[in-house]
């Protein structure tokens, strides 16, 4: 049985990760940080009292940013298999704290290598390391492809960029078996709420249930290759079960605007938008819904009317340096690796908006049955 440990299991890409391994018959060791409050609602459908006898899933605290930790639990559990998702993830975050951000990124990426190459397990542990179209950031050429210049564009792209390129001198210094997934963007029903799509797709399931008025996000023009977290997972263990080492990109080859995917996902509802005005002033507007697929989803007709203002621009949401254009050409993967992705943008739009209604109805329906979050304060 292989043995597999992946930090940053709490989040979307490690959450479907351990299912995904533990199908295969992987014994899995996920990392995750202490908080002060439960942070495994990913997980929490694959894990099991770890009294149980056959446990195949064990959590363990831990951080990128403590080496010792590290060491000791790759020591414990003799990984055949690492991968390295965890990170400060968020690019917008990045600007705010971008010592964090290089030291949990960058030097983190190092600390698993060393501890790796500490342990004399260079020759038996595999690495992925998550790397990120980020990397790409001003435009030098489209599609962008393994062979294509870097020029990262925020904290977080140059803290990748330092993981990126310790993985390749790795590869080559000590001949380990390290790998980098440049992932272009991917979603789904479990990506963070802060995330663009995600953002979207809460914000339109609430407004067509009449849960709130309008959706604020920044940079509407800026355009994104987003596949579905599923497909990309896959992708991950592909690179690890190769004969050689090598890096690839992982994308849908379909590039869409902020602009359009709001669109598409009003769409999802029966709901037309459309977008009027610039820069700052733009605003998308109702202009038509369809009644039958209104009532058929059990939305609130009431709440929507024709004319009413549902986006809005707000400029805090700007970035101090943007990456405009992402378009990935995944040739290489598809060749190699025999990677072709399930979901295309339309099928990524309807899973996340059909989910977040879902959501949004069954706190609607808790709320107008009388019950309300606990508040340990009133
Ligand atoms: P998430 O933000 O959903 O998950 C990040 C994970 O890292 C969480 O489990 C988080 O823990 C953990 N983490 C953060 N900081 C630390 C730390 N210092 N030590 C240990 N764990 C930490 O990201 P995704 O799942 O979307 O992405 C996975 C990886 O892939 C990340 O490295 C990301 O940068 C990269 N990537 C993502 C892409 C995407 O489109 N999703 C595209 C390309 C690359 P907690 O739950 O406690 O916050
Ligand atoms: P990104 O994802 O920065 O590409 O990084 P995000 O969804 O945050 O932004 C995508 C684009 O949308 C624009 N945008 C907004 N973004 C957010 N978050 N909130 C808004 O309100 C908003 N309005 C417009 C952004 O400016 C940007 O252009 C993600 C992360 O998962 C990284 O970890 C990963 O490496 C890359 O994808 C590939």
């Amino acid at each position: 049985m292989k043995v597999a440990l992946i930090t940053g299991v709490t989040g979307q890409d490690g959450a479907y990760l351990a299912e995904f391994l533990l199908k295969k018959g992987y014994e899995v060791h996920g990392v995750k940080r202490r908080a002060s409050l439960f942070n495994t609602d990913r997980i929490d459908h694959l894990y099991h009292d770890p009294h149980e006898p056959n446990v195949k899933f064990t959590l363990h605290y831990g951080d990128l940013t403590d080496s010792t930790n590290l060491i000791r639990l790759i020591q414990e559990t003799q990984p055949d298999e690492i991968y390295n998702l965890a990170a400060q993830s968020h690019v917008k975050v990045s600007f705010d704290t971008p010592e964090y951000t290089a030291n949990a990124d960058g030097i983190g990426t190092l600390r698993i290598l060393e501890a790796v190459r500490l342990l004399g397990l260079e020759k038996k542990t595999r690495i992925y390391q998550a790397s990120t179209s980020e990397l790409y950031g001003l435009v030098q050429a489209v599609p962008q492809s393994e062979t294509t210049p870097f020029y990262p564009r925020s904290p977080y792209a140059v803290a990748k960029l330092y993981g990126y390129w310790i993985i390749v001198n790795y590869r080559e210094a000590y001949k380990m078996f390290a790998c980098n997934g440049i992932l272009f963007n991917h979603e789904s029903p479990v990506r963070g709420e802060t995330f663009v799509t995600r953002k979207i797709t809460r914000a339109a399931s609430k407004i067509a249930m009449g849960l709130q008025d309008c959706l604020y996000v920044g940079n509407l023009s800026a355009q994104r290759d987003w596949g579905h977290a599923k497909d990309y997972i896959e992708a991950m263990w592909l690179m690890l079960q190769q004969d050689v080492p090598e890096d690839f990109v992982i994308a849908t080859g379909v590039t869409t605007t902020v602009r359009e995917f709001i669109k598409m996902a009003f769409n999802e509802l029966g709901i037309e938008i459309e977008f009027s005005g610039k820069d700052e002033n733009e605003r998308g507007v109702i202009i038509d819904y369809d009644q039958q697929k209104v009532q058929e989803l059990g939305l609130n007709a009431d709440a929507l009317k024709f004319g009413q203002t549902v986006v809005k621009v707000d400029s805090k949401y700007f970035r101090p340096t943007e990456v405009d254009l992402l378009i990935g050409d995944a040739s290489k993967a598809r060749e190699k690796l025999g990677w072709i992705p399930k979901y295309d943008l339309q099928a990524l739009v309807s899973d996340m908006v059909q989910s977040d209604l879902h959501l949004v109805k069954k706190d609607d329906y808790l709320k107008k049955g009388g019950f309300k979050t606990l508040n340990y304060f009133e």
